[in-house]
C-alpha cells in the first residue's frame, strides 16, 4: 500500500508541476479529490492492511494527502498570477477602430409604401395637404356632418384629452381619422380640389390580426363640377391595380358613413384564403380596404362650398392593410413591432 501511495504522489506532482492552465489544475483536482478521487476511493482499500501496517500507511495517506492539496494550491495561484502578468502585457487601445459587418438601413415598408401612393396621384394631379394629429370634435366630427350626441360618432372609439384648445371648437381629441383634412381643405381652395392627406390615426380598438390602436390612414378629396360615383370607381381601380396588379379583385358595398351619400365600403380580396374566409379577413374572405363615398351636400356646405354647383368624391384607406395584402403580412401589428427580423425582409 505505501507503494501505491508513494507511486500515487510521485504521479501527481508531476501532473500538477506540468499544468499550464487553471482548467487543468481543476481535471487534476477532481481526479484526485472529486467523489470518485484517486485519493476519496483510496481508504476505502484499507480493509485488508494489518493493524501494524496501518500505523505507517494512515500517517503516510495524511501527509500524501496534504502535499498535494498544498502543491495544487501553490500552483494555482501561479498560475494566476502568470495569467495576470499576461493580461497586463496585453496593450489595450481605446481609440482602435473596429470593422463592425456594414448594415444598410432602409424606410420602413409603410413609409415605402406611402411614398409611391403620394407619387403616384402626384402624377394625376393630387396635392398633398396635412391635418393635426391632435385636432378638435368639430373637425373630426361636426364639419363631417356627425354633431355632437349623433350616434354615428360611436362607429370611431375615440381617445379624448382634456381641454378645449386654442380653437375652441369642442373638445380635443386624437383625430380618428384622416378625413379631419375635408373642412379645412375645402375652405381653403377653391374648387376643382384635388388632395391626399396621409398621417396617423388613434383609435380606442380592440386589438387583432388588422386593427391596430394606432395606424395610417390616406385619405382623399376630389371637388369640382360634375364629380360622380363613376370617377370614384375609375380612381378607386386605378389605386388599386397600380399597388396590386391588374389581376387584384376589388368590390364596392353599400356603407354608411355620415360624410358620404351614397357612401360605399372598398375590400380586395383576401389573398391569404383566395376568398375562402381565414383569420385575416375575420372569416369574411375580402379585406375591408377603405370607406368611400360622394362628399354628403351638408359637408360642402359647412366648408362654405354650394352643392348644387359641386359635387366630390372621398376616400379614407388603411395602407397598413394594404401593406398586409401586398406582402402576405398575417399579422397587422408587426408593422409597428419594430422587430429587426421583420423589417429586414423588405
Ligand atoms: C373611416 O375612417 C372614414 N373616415 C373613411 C372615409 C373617408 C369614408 C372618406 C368615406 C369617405 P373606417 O373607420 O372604415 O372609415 O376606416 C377606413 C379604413 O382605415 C379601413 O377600411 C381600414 O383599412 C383602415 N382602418 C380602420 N381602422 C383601423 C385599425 N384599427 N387598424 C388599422 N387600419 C384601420
Amino acid at each position: 500500500m505505501q507503494e501505491k501511495i508513494s507511486e500515487i504522489k510521485v504521479k501527481f506532482l508531476k501532473e500538477i508541476e506540468d499544468a499550464g492552465s487553471l482548467k487543468k489544475i481543476d481535471e487534476i483536482f477532481l481526479e484526485l479529490f472529486g467523489k470518485n478521487g484517486v485519493i476519496t476511493e483510496l481508504p476505502k482499500h484499507f480493509k485488508g492492511v494489518s493493524k501494524e501496517e496501518l500505523k505507517e500507511v494512515g500517517p503516510l495517506f495524511n501527509k500524501t494527502k496534504q502535499e498535494l492539496e498544498e502543491k495544487i494550491r501553490v500552483k494555482r495561484q501561479e498560475v494566476k498570477e502568470e495569467s495576470y502578468k499576461e493580461i497586463e502585457k496585453e496593450s489595450f487601445d481605446i481609440n482602435a477602430k473596429v470593422e463592425l459587418p456594414k448594415r444598410s438601413g432602409h424606410l420602413h415598408p409603410l413609409t415605402q409604401f406611402e411614398q409611391q401612393i403620394v407619387e403616384l396621384f402626384r402624377s394625376i394631379g393630387f396635392q398633398q395637404f396635412e391635418s393635426p394629429e391632435i385636432d378638435d370634435e368639430y373637425n373630426n366630427f361636426e364639419a363631417l356632418n356627425i354633431p355632437e350626441g349623433h350616434p354615428a360618432r360611436d362607429m370611431w372609439d375615440t381617445l379624448y384629452i382634456e381641454g378645449k384648445g386654442e380653437r375652441k371648437e369642442g373638445n380635443l381629441l386624437l383625430r380618428t381619422h384622416t378625413t379631419n383634412f375635408q373642412n379645412r381643405a375645402m375652405k381653403k381652395f377653391k374648387p376643382p380640389i384635388r388632395l391626399v392627406n396621409i398621417g396617423r390615426c388613434f383609435r380606442y380598438e380592440n386589438l387583432d390580426a388588422r386593427h391596430e390602436h394606432t395606424f395610417d390612414q390616406f385619405d382623399l378629396i376630389y371637388i369640382d363640377k360634375e364629380v360622380s360615383m363613376a370617377n370614384l370607381q375609375y380612381l378607386s381601380e386605378y389605386l388599386l391595380k397600380q399597388v396590386f396588379g391588374p389581376e387584384i379583385k376589388v368590390r364596392m358595398r353599400p356603407k354608411y358613413y355620415p360624410f358620404v351619400e351614397p357612401g360605399a365600403g372598398v375590400d380586395g380580396l383576401c389573398l391569404f384564403c383566395k376568398g375562402k374566409g381565414c383569420k385575416v379577413c375575420g372569416g369574411i374572405g375580402w379585406l375591408e380596404l377603405a370607406g368611400a363615398g360622394m362628399v354628403h351636400p351638408f359637408v360642402l356646405k359647412m366648408a362654405g362650398l354650394d352643392p348644387y354647383k359641386y359635387s366630390g368624391l372621398a376616400w379614407g384607406f388603411g395602407p397598413a392593410r394594404m401593406v398586409m395584402l401586398q406582402n402576405q403580412i398575417e399579422d397587422i401589428r408587426l408593422l409597428m413591432s419594430g422587430d429587426l427580423k421583420f423589417l429586414q425582409k423588405f
